[in-house]
């Protein structure tokens, strides 16, 4: 066969995913200096699933020598859904692509379950707050009627331990990430359908952005499994988590270019019996003092 440069690129199995007309389309555009975020835009509404339009875009970019730097960083999960981090086994259960999100197995045994909800709860749970648009301050809200406290990073050894192996499992640092919120979820209780990203366009917002930037990604840690209900639910895509103790779910708050995800929105449903406690990790843009 002859090489020429178009059976070269169509050789790339990313960016050929839709064929050779987008294939081309891809190249000819990133040579004529497209806007990669545009592009990225066109392909999603039209055919591309969110991962492919990217890795074809990082494809594109290498092959016609562009900046591959052209989107934001983000965590990023394995691509073996077994994973050996530190003395443990993790398995990535389930995978999405809107949400961008993963369901874990294994992160915490049920001993370490026990301990990080002896040590919140001896700590003292007090109502849990929302963000208020305007001034950014914690108030309380019908939205959210759990109670939770605040950790600090690294407050106990199991702390400094579990935040290390988030951030191995999704290749961020462990600075870049607030303390662990735990929270706690009787009968009845909830928290209803809300963005954890930060909107830019609010005073309130803004606040919390100057402290370590937007928050990038959350993982849901589940340290109890309800007896029913408390499934936390996404409600753009129907998808529903059922929490099981031990396990966690992580998701991106961003779409790939940095944008708040629409399909983040999501929902602590009402625990119908038992309780469900969790703890919630929120990974930022950059370091959080
Ligand atoms: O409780 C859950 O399942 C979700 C918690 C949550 O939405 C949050 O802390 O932002």
């Amino acid at each position: 066969m002859v090489t020429t440069i178009d059976n070269v690129y169509s050789a790339d199995v990313s960016l050929n995913a839709h064929g050779a007309d987008w294939c081309r389309w891809v190249i000819e555009n990133l040579e004529r200096a497209c806007d990669p975020l545009d592009m990225y835009d066109r392909m999603v509404e039209k055919v591309w699933g969110r991962t492919q339009a990217i890795a074809a875009l990082d494809a594109g970019m290498v092959l016609t020598g562009r900046n591959v730097d052209w989107k934001p960083s983000a965590p990023v999960l394995p691509q073996t859904d077994l994973v050996r981090i530190t003395d443990r086994d993790i398995s990535i259960l389930a995978r999405s692509e809107a949400p961008r999100a993963a369901l874990f197995d294994g992160l915490l045994t049920q001993i370490e379950c026990q301990e990080l909800i002896s040590f919140a709860f001896d700590r003292g749970l007090k109502q849990s707050g929302v963000v208020d648009d305007e001034t950014g301050d914690n108030i309380e809200h019908q939205a959210r009627t759990s109670t939770s406290v605040s950790l600090k990073r690294g407050e106990t050894p199991l702390i400094a331990a579990l935040e290390e192996r988030l951030s191995l499992l999704t290749g961020w640092p462990a600075d870049r990430a607030e303390g662990l919120q735990v929270l706690r979820y009787q009968p009845g209780q909830q928290y209803k359908p809300h963005f954890d990203a930060f909107r830019p366009d609010q005073a309130g917002g803004r606040r919390h952005l100057e402290r370590g930037g937007q928050r990038v990604a959350t993982t849901v840690i589940y340290l109890s499994t309800p007896i029913g209900g408390g499934e936390t639910a996404f409600p753009t895509s129907s998808l529903k988590f059922k929490p099981r103790s031990g396990g966690a779910v992580f998701f991106h708050d961003l779409d790939p270019l940095g944008r708040i995800e629409p399909s983040s929105l999501h929902a602590g449903n009402p625990v119908t019996e038992g309780e469900k406690i969790v703890a919630t990790y929120w990974q930022r843009e950059s370091v959080f003092i």
